[in-house]
C-alpha cells in the first residue's frame, strides 16, 4: 500500500459553523494523519490562483468569493492511498448526492458550501501542497 499526502481545506462555511474538530475527527478516524495544517484567511490573488482552473466555469466568480468570505484550515493529509481516501471520506460535490457517513452528506449545506476541498490526484496533490505550504511546515 502506497503512503500518500494529499491536500485538503476545510472550507469558510464549515469554520462558521464550528465544524473543524468534527472534520479533523473523520480524517482521523479513516486513518488520514494532519501532517500540516494551519488556519488562514485567503487573499483574492489566493482564492483566484488556486482555483484557476476553474475559470471559464459559470461558478469561478462565487467560488472565489466564497473562499475569500472567511478563515479556512489547510491541511496535508497522510495515509494509505490518501488522495482516494480522501475522495471518498468527502463524499460527492454535491451534498444530497453525497453518501451516508461522508463529511459532505453529514455537515455540508449546498454545492457552494460544501465543507471541504480535496485534492483530486497525485500532480493536483503536489502543487496544491506546494501552493500553501513550506516543505519545513510539513513534519510527517
Ligand atoms: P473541490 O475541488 O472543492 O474539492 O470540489 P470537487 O472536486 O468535488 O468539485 P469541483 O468540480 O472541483 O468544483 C470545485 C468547487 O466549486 C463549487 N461548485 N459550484 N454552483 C455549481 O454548480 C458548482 N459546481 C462546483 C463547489 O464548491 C466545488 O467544491
Ligand atoms: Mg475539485
Amino acid at each position: 500500500m502506497a503512503i500518500e499526502r494529499t491536500f485538503s481545506i476545510i472550507k469558510p462555511d464549515a469554520v462558521r459553523r464550528n465544524l473543524i474538530g468534527n472534520i479533523l475527527a473523520v480524517f482521523e478516524k479513516n486513518g488520514l494523519r494532519p501532517v500540516a495544517l494551519k488556519k488562514i484567511k485567503m487573499t483574492r490573488a489566493q482564492a483566484e490562483g488556486f482555483y484557476a482552473v476553474h475559470k471559464e466555469r459559470p461558478f469561478y466568480g462565487e467560488l472565489v468569493e466564497s473562499m475569500m468570505s472567511g478563515p479556512v484550515v489547510v491541511q496535508v493529509l497522510e495515509g494509505e492511498n490518501a488522495i482516494l481516501k480522501n475522495r471518498e471520506v468527502m463524499g460527492a460535490t454535491n451534498p444530497a448526492n453525497a453518501a451516508e457517513g461522508t463529511i459532505r452528506k453529514l455537515y455540508a449545506v449546498s454545492v457552494g458550501e460544501n465543507s471541504v476541498h480535496g485534492s483530486d490526484a497525485p500532480e493536483t496533490a503536489k502543487e496544491e501542497i506546494k501552493f500553501f505550504f513550506t516543505d519545513d511546515e510539513i513534519v510527517g
